[in-house]
């Protein structure tokens, strides 16, 4: 059976973060783009109404709901702006959710819990200023000193980098070993040693924090180890299952967005005598975002639901967040293009949406990666196997 439509609570759950976008975020971003401001404010409200952990079991702080509620929270914060989606990707996506599949009951009770109740923020440190898409060439040291582990090493373009309470850490216990040397650790920001800072000069997402953290001699006691040593590469990878899944979500909140600014204006703007809808050219552009916005929804809630069901969903993830964030960027560029002029200027809102639209094509997976990958899945190249630890199927109605 197949059926298309959202749950009398995902349905409530759209609502209710609609309304929070259009209420908190909305109004404000703008100027919070203009002065590089990020309101943390925000995501303490999100935290209070249970969506720092939308998707997190209850017994572990969360709200219990299925991994699409995620999807649908991603897609209503986006359309306000790319920043707050990105915060709750970091944290819920790449971290909160990592320490599910992955983590001891220890660790889930220490760290997992007050994360999904949204009583810290967590942040994710995989790339490196030598190790981007080649994630698996990273540098920072891990070398055991008797029950812990010192750390050394530095991180690039970490969102959240400047507010984040805890890190899921990635360095290699021997460089010797490639890829299987990486292990995971979970590094609190109070851990002596840690230090973040502000990346300047970003294209987009201004009104976001996107930093460094420098681990400088940090000693992580071998309890916070996630997993096993060598076991890293895969737990990061199956972070990006979950990262890529929320970016993909909130690419169709961004295009909705291009879509509705571009209707909006399309009926306003007259030329030649006729409201600008009434064009074929503009037209042509409106059609291509609803059938984009459709396109990515569709690709986003397959991958949630092969995730509801704890099969492994790399390659249709993959697939969702390359084809939705290249739509929200060709979305973003033709609706400036509907615009005209105007659409040039931050009087309206579509110039900072193609800004931000060019991060989604960047990172978690550049479009080069994603298209790879796609190559090497149908040509047989690359296979998806079960891991020995799923992310858990949802149980719940
Ligand atoms: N979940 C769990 N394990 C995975 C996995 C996943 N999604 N994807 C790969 N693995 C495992 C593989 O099974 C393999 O295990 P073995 O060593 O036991 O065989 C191992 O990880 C290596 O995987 P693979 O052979 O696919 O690695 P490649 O070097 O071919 O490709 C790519 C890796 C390029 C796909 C990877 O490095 C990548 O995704 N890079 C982009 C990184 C990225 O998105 N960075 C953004 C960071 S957040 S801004």
């Amino acid at each position: 059976m197949i059926d298309f439509s959202l749950s009398a609570e995902q349905l409530e759950l759209q609502s209710m973060v609609r309304k929070f976008t259009k209420a908190e975020i909305s109004p404000f971003m703008q100027q919070w783009d203009e002065d590089h401001h990020f309101d943390l404010g925000v995501v303490n409200k999100l935290a209070d109404l249970g969506l720092m952990g939308v998707c997190i079991p209850e017994q572990y702080g969360g709200a219990g709901m299925d991994y699409n509620a995620l999807a649908i929270v991603c897609e209503e914060l986006e359309y306000g702006d790319t920043a707050y989606r990105t915060a709750v990707s970091v944290h819920t996506g790449l971290n909160s959710m990592t320490l599910l599949q992955w983590g001891s009951e220890e660790q889930k009770e220490q760290y997992l819990k007050p994360q999904a109740e949204g009583k810290k923020v967590a942040a994710f440190g995989l790339t490196e200023p030598n190790a981007g898409s080649d994630a698996g060439a990273l540098q920072t040291r891990a070398i055991k000193d008797g029950d812990s582990y010192i750390l050394n090493g530095a991180k690039i373009w970490i969102s959240m980098a400047d507010y984040a309470d805890n890190f899921l850490i990635f360095a290699t216990v021997d460089p010797d070993k490639k890829h299987r040397g990486i292990t995971a650790f979970i590094v609190e920001r109070e851990f002596p040693g840690v230090t973040t800072r502000p990346i300047k000069g970003k294209l987009g997402i201004h009104g976001g924090n996107t930093g460094e953290v420098i681990l400088e001699d940090v000693r992580v006691p071998a309890a916070n180890r996630l997993g096993e040593e060598g076991e890293g590469f895969k737990i990061a990878m199956s972070a990006l299952d979950n990262g890529r899944f929320t970016v993909a979500a909130g690419a169709t909140g961004l295009t909705r967005a291009c879509l509705d600014a571009s209707v909006k204006y399309a009926h306003e703007r007259h030329t030649f005598g006729v409201e600008i809808g009434k064009h074929q050219l503009v037209q042509q552009m409106i059609a291509k975002m609803e059938a984009g916005y459709q396109t990515s929804q569709l690709l986003v809630y397959r991958a949630g639901w092969l995730k509801n069901q704890g099969v492994r969903n790399t390659r249709e993830t993959s697939l969702a967040k390359w084809i939705s964030s290249d739509i929200a960027f060709e979305s973003a560029s033709d609706a400036i293009q509907v615009h005209g002029a105007y659409g040039y200027s931050n009087e309206y809102p579509v110039e900072r949406y193609m800004r931000n639209a060019k991060a989604l094509v960047i990172y978690e997976g550049t479009r080069e990666i994603h298209t790879v990958m796609q190559a090497e899945y149908a040509l047989g190249y690359r296979q998806d196997r079960p891991l020995n630890k799923m992310l858990p199927a949802w149980n719940g109605q």
